[in-house]
């Protein structure tokens, strides 16, 4: 066993590569079983590298080296040396030569899904974060950029379709039913931005003309057959090139663009240079099969991986340390596309709450890291909620603080002097204190700090002096490695609302910064007076979720259900709500009951949100969806019973709906409609209000409820309104719910994206015989265990969703899940890791649990050897 040190990377050791790649030229031959891969690198000593330095390339145990010359001579056995981890030559020449390789990767073999592998029929490649050197041996680090020329050949009739970044330069048939086909691109890029797929794919055509008036050739490769369920993902993209150029003023840059969908994937897309590479989840969608949150996804994860070709490709990171450079940034940017194209309230309520629901307990437990971390063990662990959410929240922050000009203005400045480079969190900050004068070192900290802010407010009102105070008190609770915190620059919108519901204003205000409707919190606490108020206000206060913090007030129940009422902004208006539900059922779990008035007064602003003329569909979904039982466990925090929290908020939904189920079954009746689908704003909001007044009826035993559930199920004409009304059922688990499983595997059988819908509902089901029917699905001959979709969406669901399952008090669950672990882990380390992180919130359960989760986290500990990945997961959450 290595020494803890020895294993882990430090930002703090970051050097340059004492060479640089100043061009590659890779020729591949595709064959089943085999590839040859033969790579030309033009090395360059760089400035101030000592005569003699070796050259050490990454590897990997995936080549089996066959030749290597330098300038065109091989080279002796005693001037090289390779093995699994990598290549040395150990005397290069001092001026610039070249290096000639040749390897042979076995893609058949390589299920890890990392590097060159066949996925269904179809070769294809994932090179971020270390996958290039799976490939071929290589400075694979992100900081080392070089323009690539790419040559594939294989046999035209099993691969008519090779692709690879760039611009297409050359292609042509060769004797004994070979092609070919060569692909240049010209930007200088690091190694885990090459692609290249060769398969027998059908496709879609499209163009694109950028503003500037360039003809861009769009496609989209898939299975055949398919090529009709592309078309959205390809009006997306569409959608997405117009949006950079209006918002951020960014044009494509290559002739042409594609993307391949692919059915063996680790996560969601990846966005290699002009060529994306996507799981079909995220590109296949037709109304029988699709639902609206797929079409929604797919359209947010198109313009994500489209927006990175600036953010991520043109300006990539230096190391992998500086992952949030890209990825928080360029979430930032796929929300505020997904807002302009549908309604910012709703996106922001639903970006809030997924925030809270996956990086809050990531931040709060024992896998808690900043966005930016300075150590790691393995770097596919740090592709986390917190780098993309959390940073994406601090480039929100930075945009409020600087206005939306301010923001842009800065923002063209790291177009305009990054371009090209491979840099740091350090230089976007720069940018925004060159473009705007203003100092943001403190800023800074939000990037290099871990855990979630609590900030506390009270207010006070002297109605004598007219003034009215805000006490404010920021508490930054300690996370692994990291005991003592900074207070962190908090931007905290906020309103001022009078008696009668309007905004209230002030003569004068001090003790902290304070514009218009910003106060900027920077130390551990501050008051903040205002003068010339002339009747106790009510504070609306973090308005749009303006910090990722964890807010208490001294706020009563009438006040938050005046605010649920009378704030003008959106989002506190749906907080509130949140809020006074959150109260009932966390003193309800405490042992303090509702009463009646309590209850009754919650159905009434929840009625009037309903009958509101003003406020969309999709938002009073949102208002009528209580926080649910994952939410209330971590306002508990410690102690926490998923049992005892199920049955009060299922108690909860009952006493409201007793009230409120005749204006539920209207909403039902009015917005059941049977018009042709649509996945546009207006539609899916009416859909999801549906489906929730249909969920809340049901769980709340409305009469004839499951009966409505039943008919709707079978007679949908889409799959939104069909898995809406299957998990209903499933969810309470109605005598019939097993039938209709039964069921709708059946109608599905053909359809593997569909499968997976199935095995989510099968992993969400509350009853007890869940862990038994999970076991035997995953034993079935069939069951495709190598696919990643198909194992979360049964093992990561269960974990993430099924709150009283897999917390049993018998430890089932528990070791359920870590013996899937164990198994994955053989096969698939990254799928296994992440399917691990639902135990980050072991320590908070009651005893009982707390002990039989260590048990079962033990038992895997003991179980063998584990993979990097999983190892430092359960090494991780051991520990913390
Ligand atoms: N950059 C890729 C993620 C790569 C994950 C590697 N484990 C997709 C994205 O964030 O856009
Ligand atoms: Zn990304």
């Amino acid at each position: 066993m290595r020494g803890e040190n020895e294993e882990t990377i430090f930002l703090k050791d970051y050097a340059e590569t004492p060479y640089a790649i100043e061009r590659v030229d890779l020729d591949v031959r595709i064959a089943p079983d085999t590839a040859i891969i033969r790579a030309l690198l033009t090395l360059v000593p760089r400035r101030g590298t000592e005569p003699g330095t070796p050259l050490v390339l990454d590897g990997a145990e995936t080549l089996a080296l066959r030749s290597i010359a330098i300038d065109g001579l091989p080279l002796a056995l005693t001037a090289y040396e390779a093995t699994p981890e990598g290549l040395t030559v150990h005397q290069p020449p001092t001026r610039r030569f070249v290096l000639e390789t040749e390897v042979a990767v076995e893609s058949e073999k390589n299920i890890k899904l990392m590097g060159f592998y066949r996925s269904s029929g179809t070769w294809c490649t994932q090179c971020e974060p270390e996958g290039f050197r799976r490939i071929t041996y290589y400075l694979d680090r992100p900081d080392v950029l070089a323009p690539f020329k790419v040559r594939m050949q294989a046999d035209k009739a099993l691969a008519p379709v090779l692709l690879s970044n760039g611009n297409l330069v050359e292609q042509g048939n060769l004797g004994n039913g070979q092609h070919f086909a060569v692909w240049e691109d010209p930007f200088p890029k690091p190694a885990y931005l090459f692609a290249m797929v060769a398969g027998d794919l059908g496709s879609i055509h499209d163009t694109f003309t950028t503003a500037s008036g360039r003809k861009v050739a769009l496609g989209i490769y898939c299975t055949h057959g398919k090529e009709d369920e592309c078309l959205y993902a390809m009006d997306s993209l569409k959608r997405s090139m117009a949006w950079d150029e209006r918002r951020f003023g960014r044009e494509y840059d290559l002739d042409i663009f594609n993307i391949v969908a692919v059915s063996d994937f680790n996560f969601g897309a990846m966005e290699n240079k002009g060529l994306n590479i996507f799981n079909d989840k995220l590109v296949f969608a037709k109304p029988e099969t699709a639902t609206d949150a797929d079409y929604i996804n797919i359209e947010s994860v198109i313009a994500h991986e489209y927006f990175h070709n600036w953010t991520g490709d043109r300006i990539t990171c230096r190391d992998w340390f500086q992952l949030c450079l890209k990825e928080g940034l360029t979430v930032y940017r796929d929300q505020e596309f997904s807002m302009d194209e549908r309604s910012r309230p709703v996106n922001r309520i639903e970006d809030v709450r997924q925030l809270r629901q996956t990086q809050f307990p990531e931040d709060g437990g024992p896998l808690s890291h900043p966005p930016r971390p300075d150590k790691y063990k393995e770097i596919n662990n740090f592709y986390t909620a917190t780098v993309y959410e959390k940073g994406a929240e601090v480039v929100r922050m930075l945009a409020t603080l600087l206005g939306e000009a301010g923001f842009r203005k800065g923002m063209d400045l790291y177009f305009e002097r990054h371009d090209g480079e491979a840099t740091t969190i350090e230089a976007f900050i720069k940018v925004f204190e060159d473009s705007s004068g203003r100092d943001l070192q403190h800023f800074q900290q939000w990037y290099l700090q871990a855990g979630t802010p609590e900030l506390d407010v009270v207010d006070r009102y002297d109605a004598a002096a007219q003034t009215y105070t805000l006490e404010l008190t920021q508490t930054n609770p300690p996370t692994p490695g990291q005991p003592d915190k900074q207070p962190l620059v908090l931007p905290i919108q906020f309103g001022l609302i009078g008696p009668n519901g309007s905004p209230m204003s002030w003569t004068s205000v001090s003790g902290a910064e304070v514009r218009d409707d910003l106060i900027v919190l920077d130390k551990a606490s501050a008051t903040v007076t205002f003068t010339g108020i002339p009747n106790k206000p009510v504070p609306s206060l973090l308005r749009g979720f303006s910090a990722p913090v964890k807010l208490t007030t001294n706020a009563t129940e009438a006040d938050q259900l005046f605010l649920a009422r009378h704030d003008s902004d959106p989002f506190n208006r749906w907080q509130a709500l949140q809020d006074v539900a959150m109260k009932l059922m966390v003193d309800a779990v405490g042992g303090t009951a509702w009463s009646e008035a309590q209850t009754s007064a919650l159905a009434e602003a929840l009625d009037e949100t309903l009958n509101s003329k003003e406020l969309d569909p999709a938002y009073k979904a949102l208002a009528l969806s209580l926080p649910n039982d994952q939410a209330v466990a971590r306002q508990i925090a410690t102690d926490v019973d998923p049992d005892r929290i199920h049955a009060v908020r299922g108690q909860l939904i009952t006493a409201l709906v007793a009230r409120l189920a005749p204006a539920l079954e209207k909403i039902y009746l009015t917005n059941d409609s049977r018009l042709a689908y649509s996945p546009d704003f207006q539609q899916t909001g009416r859909r999801s209000m549906k489906n929730m007044a249909l969920s809340l009826l049901v769980q709340g035993g409305a009469t004839d409820a499951t009966r409505l559930a039943r008919e709707q199920y079978s007679r949908a004409l889409n799959m939104t309104d069909r898995l809406a009304a299957l998990g209903t059922v499933v969810h309470a688990w109605t005598d019939d719910a097993q039938s209709l499983l039964d069921d709708f595997r059946d109608r599905f059988t053909a359809d593997p994206l569909v499968l997976d819908k199935w095995l989510s509902l099968n992993a969400m089901a509350s009853d007890d015989g869940v862990v038994e029917r999970m076991r035997a699905i995953l034993a079935a001959p069939d069951f495709p265990r190598n696919n990643p979709n198909r194992l979360r969406a049964l093992m990561a669901t269960f974990g993430m969703n099924n709150p009283t399952q897999f917390a049993r008090t018998d430890g089932a669950g528990f070791r359920f899940l870590a013996e899937f672990v164990g198994d994955v882990d053989k096969r698939n380390p990254q799928v296994a890791a992440r399917v691990l992180t639902a135990f980050r919130i072991w320590r908070s359960y009651e005893s009982g649990r707390r002990a039989e989760a260590e048990k079962a986290l033990n038992a895997l500990k003991d179980s063998g050897t584990l993979s990097r990945n999983t190892a430092d997961i359960l090494d991780r959450t051991l520990a913390g």
